[in-house]
C-alpha cells in the first residue's frame, strides 16, 4: 500500500459482490510444512539444525569452507476478498509465533499488531513482546500514514523467519494503535517489502537484508497473484499464489523476464511509464512519467488527466460519485482492453480486471482512478490490477522490476478451488544476522565482535 495516497475504498467491497461462498475441495501440492498460530517452540532437532547452519553462515562470511550459504524458499499467499488484498505468513520471536501479514512492495516497515492494542487493531492475533525472550525494546516512537489509515508504536527488534530463512534482531515495529480498518482478520500487521529508504522505522527491511547478505542464492523475490474476481463460488479467502525468495519460479511464467531499471536512488519499486493504450488507442503519458509497482493497492491509480483520458476511449463512461469519487463508471457490456509499457515489452490487463466491480446489473466501476501523489513522487500506482495478469520480479541488483507472462500453470491456479494456506514458515534453510544494529541497539564495528556474537548465539543453541 502506498504511503499517503488517497485510496479510501481498499476494503469497502461489499463481500457479496461476486456471489455466494461454496465449499471448496482441497488441492494436493498446497501444502508446505506448517505450523499453526499458536507458540510453537522448536523442537531440540531443530535448534540442533540452526546452530550447525549459523555455524556454517559464520565459516562461510569468515573464510572458511562451509557446504551450504546461499538458498531460496518461498510462502504461499492467501488471496483476501476476491483479489482486495494478499497476505503471506511470517513467524517471530522465541519461541517463535506466527502471524499472517499483508504482503506490500508499496511500503517498507514489517509490523505487528501488538497484545497491548486495544479494539483499534480488531480481534486480529497479536505479538505478544514479553513472550519472546529475543525481543529488544529500541524504544522509539513508529508512527506510518498509509492511503487508508495509520499504525503507531515503537521499534523493536526480534527474530524474524519467513519461508525458511531466519533473520535474528531484524528491526521492525510492534503497534498498539491503528487508526482505520488496516487490518482484516486473520491479517496481523504488514511486511513491507521496499527499500529501507523509505521505512518509516528506519529499520532494514527483510527483504533486503537477505539480499544485501547474500542468504539469497538470486538476490531477488517474486510474485505470482491469483485471480478470484470473476469466479461465482469464490470464499473470503483463497489460494492467492506464491512469494517467492531468492529465486524465480520458472513453472510460473514463459519467455525471460523482461526487467526495467529503477531510474534513480531506490525507495518503492518504481519504473518508467512510457505508454499506454485503451481500446487499442495510445493514451498520452508526460515524459519522466514513473509508476510504483504496489502488490498492496487493489487498483491503478493516476493523474486525473489521464485517467480521464482512459474513460474517453470507453463510450458511456461517466466519474462515478458518493463514496467512488475519483473513479469511473462504464457499461458492463464494454470489454476493455488496456495495455501497458514500461519500456520494455507490453502487457496487457485482462478486462476482467478492468472491471473492478459492478454496482448495478449494467453499470461497472473500472479500476483506474485518479489520485495525486507528493511532489517528486510516481504519478503512477500499478497495483493488482495489473499484477494479476504477469510475474514480477524485483531485483536488489541492479535495482530493478521484471516482468514475464505467466505459464499456463499459474494461469490454472485463477479460480481454481483450493485449500487456502495457513500461517507457515519453514524449516530454517539459511540463518542471517543483522550484525550492524545487534542487540541493544548499538553498532558492532569489528568483524572481531560480529564473530564473538555470532559464536556465542551458535554455542547458546547447541
Ligand atoms: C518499549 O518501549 C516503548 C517506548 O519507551 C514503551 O512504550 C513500550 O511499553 C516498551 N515495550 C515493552 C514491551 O517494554
Ligand atoms: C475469469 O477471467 C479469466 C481471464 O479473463 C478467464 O480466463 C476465466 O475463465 C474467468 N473465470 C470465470 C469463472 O469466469
Ligand atoms: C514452482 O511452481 C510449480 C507450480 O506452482 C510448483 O509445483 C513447484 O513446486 C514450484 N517450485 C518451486 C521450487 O518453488
Ligand atoms: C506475452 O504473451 C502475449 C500473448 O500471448 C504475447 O503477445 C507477448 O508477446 C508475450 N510477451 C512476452 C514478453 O513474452
Ligand atoms: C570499523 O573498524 C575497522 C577496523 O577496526 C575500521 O577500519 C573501520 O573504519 C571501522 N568502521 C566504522 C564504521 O567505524
Ligand atoms: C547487515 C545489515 O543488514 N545491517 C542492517 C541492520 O539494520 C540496520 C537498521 O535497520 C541497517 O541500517 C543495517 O544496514
Amino acid at each position: 500500500m502506498i504511503l499517503l495516497i488517497s485510496l479510501a475504498f481498499l476494503f469497502a467491497l461489499p463481500a457479496d459482490t461476486f456471489g455466494a461462498p461454496t465449499n471448496v475441495a482441497p488441492v494436493s501440492g498446497q501444502a508446505i510444512s506448517l505450523l499453526r498460530r499458536n507458540q510453537s517452540p522448536r523442537d531440540v532437532t531443530q535448534w540442533g539444525a540452526l546452530a550447525k547452519r549459523q555455524r556454517d553462515n559464520l565459516i562461510a562470511k569468515y573464510g572458511g569452507t562451509t557446504t551450504r550459504k546461499r538458498s531460496t524458499g518461498y510462502n504461499l499467499i492467501v488471496d483476501q476478498q476476491y483479489d482486495s488484498s494478499y497476505y503471506g505468513s511470517l513467524a517471530i520471536g522465541t519461541p517463535a509465533v506466527s502471524f499472517d501479514v499483508k504482503l506490500d512492495t508499496g511500503s517498507s516497515d514489517l509490523w505487528l499488531a501488538s497484545s497491548s492494542c486495544g479494539t483499534s487493531c480488531g480481534s486480529v492475533s497479536t505479538y505478544n513482546p514479553s513472550s519472546s525472550s529475543t525481543f529488544q525494546n529500541l524504544s522509539t516512537p513508529f508512527t506510518i500514514q498509509y492511503d487508508s489509515g495509520s499504525a503507531d508504536g515503537y521499534v523493536a527488534q526480534d527474530t524474524v523467519q519467513m519461508a525458511g530463512f531466519s533473520v535474528a534482531s531484524q528491526g521492525f515495529a510492534v503497534v498498539d494503535a491503528v487508526s482505520q480498518a488496516l487490518l482484516a482478520s486473520p491479517v496481523s500487521g504488514f511486511l513491507g517489502l521496499a527499500w529501507q529508504s523509505l521505512a518509516s522505522s528506519g529499520q532494514m527491511p527483510l527483504w533486503q537484508i537477505l539480499a544485501s547478505s547474500n542468504a539469497w542464492d538470486s538476490a531477488l523475490f517474486a510474485v505470482q497473484l491469483t485471480r478470484y474476481k470473476n469466479d461465482s463460488t469464490a470464499q473470503i479467502l483463497e489460494p492467492g499464489g506464491v512469494f517467492n525468495m531468492g529465486y524465480t519460479n520458472s513453472s510460473l511464467y514463459t519467455g525471460s523476464i523482461d526487467y526495467i531499471d529503477i531510474p534513480g536512488t531506490p525507495s518503492y519499486w518504481y519504473i518508467p511509464l512510457i505508454s499506454m493504450t485503451v481500446q487499442g488507442n495510445s493514451i498520452s503519458i508526460d515524459s519522466g512519467t514513473t509508476a510504483v509497482i504496489d502488490t498492496g493497492t487493489t487498483n491503478i491509480g493516476g493523474p486525473a488527466s489521464s485517467v480521464q483520458a482512459i474513460y474517453a476511449q470507453i463510450p458511456g463512461s461517466q466519474p462515478a460519485t458518493g463514496e467512488w469519487e475519483g473513479y469511473y463508471s462504464f457499461p458492463c457490456s464494454t470489454t476493455v482492453n488496456v495495455e501497458l509499457s514500461f519500456g520494455g515489452a507490453t502487457w496487457s490487463i485482462s478486462p476482467v480486471d478492468f472491471a473492478f466491480t459492478q454496482t448495478s446489473s449494467t453499470v461497472c466501476i473500472g479500476a483506474f482512478f485518479e489520485t495525486t501523489t507528493g511532489t517528486g513522487s510516481p504519478s503512477w500506482v500499478i497495483g493488482d490490477t495489473f499484477l494479476k495478469n504477469v510475474y514480477s520480479v524485483f531485483r536488489y541488483n541492479p535495482p530493478s522490476v521484471g516482468f514475464a507472462n505467466l505459464s499456463s500453470t499459474a494461469i490454472a491456479e485463477n479460480g481454481a478451488a483450493g485449500t487456502v494456506p495457513s500461517a507457515t514458515f519453514g524449516a530454517i534453510s539459511a540463518a542471517v544476522t543483522n550484525t550492524s544494529d545487534a542487540p541493544r541497539g548499538h553498532t558492532l564495528n569489528t568483524s572481531l565482535s560480529t564473530l564473538l556474537f555470532l559464536a556465542l548465539s551458535a554455542v547458546l543453541l547447541l
